[in-house]
């Protein structure tokens, strides 16, 4: 049996990547590839209650920097051994909404914990488990907060209240992570519409998977 192929999704709030990651999904699962979609932090028992921990508890206003690097890591380490392996293994695509590369740019970039703590933490959570490919849907900072924030009915979480220079810092941050791994990283203008971010994707699919999806 083939390994499944990873795709990940990367970029700021409110860029599209649920959106675009449903229309990816059903564009695959149309030419009748099984499909395990993930989120981070999340997408395991463990996870979604790190999740709640890490977006939704008030109380928990002041963990440091580095207890929060070494939660999303532990969300990782337990979403890539329960649920993302065995699926590759079975064969099944799997699409992520963030995987290590948000670790880095929050992280790293955001919080200032700086490359060396966090590509250990990362190392360790994910081993040679490597997105295939990663989308990166860029937008500015200033337009993914107002789609955010419409979205979400204007209710912030912790990591969304952080402010417009925080947000300024991870854009810039993941323009330079895709500029430094042009292979697997591929920059999408999400300032487009809908459609159009969909087909940039599902071209980009087509052109490096094109033996996987047409035999
Ligand atoms: N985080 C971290 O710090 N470190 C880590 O290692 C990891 C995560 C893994 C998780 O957020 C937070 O954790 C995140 C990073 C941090 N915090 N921030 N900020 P989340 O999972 O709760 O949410 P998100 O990943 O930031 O995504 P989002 O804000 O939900 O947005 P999205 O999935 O990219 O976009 P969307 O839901 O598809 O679209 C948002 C709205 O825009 C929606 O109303 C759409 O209809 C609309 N939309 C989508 N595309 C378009 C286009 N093309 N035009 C116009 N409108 C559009």
């Amino acid at each position: 049996m083939a390994r499944g192929i990873f795709i990940s999704f990367e970029g700021s709030e409110g860029g599209g990547k649920s959106t675009q990651i449903a229309l990816l999904e059903s564009a695959l699962q149309e030419r009748g590839i099984t499909v395990r979609r993930t989120r981070e932090p999340g997408g395991t028992l463990l996870g979604e209650r790190l999740r709640d921990l890490l977006q939704h508890t008030p109380e928990l206003e002041d963990l440091c920097d580095e207890a929060e690097l070494l939660l999303f890591g532990a969300s990782r380490a337990q979403l890539v051994r329960e649920v993302i392996r065995p699926a590759l293994e079975s064969g099944t695509w799997v699409i992520a909404d963030r995987f290590l590369d948000s670790t880095t740019v929050y992280q790293g970039i955001g919080r200032g914990l700086g490359a060396g703590s966090v590509d250990a933490v990362n190392a360790v959570a994910v081993g040679t488990s490597r997105p295939d490919v990663t989308f990166l849907l860029d937008l500015d900072a200033a337009t993914g907060h107002a789609r955010a924030r419409a979205a979400s009915g204007d209710r912030p979480d912790r990591i969304e209240n952080q402010p417009p220079s925080f947000f300024e810092r991870i854009r810039a941050g993941y323009l330079d992570l895709a500029a430094a791994n042009p292979d697997r990283i591929v920059l999408i203008d999400a300032s487009r519409p809908v459609a159009a971010v969909a087909d940039a994707i599902w071209k980009e699919c087509e052109r490096r998977f094109s033996h996987e999806l047409h035999g």
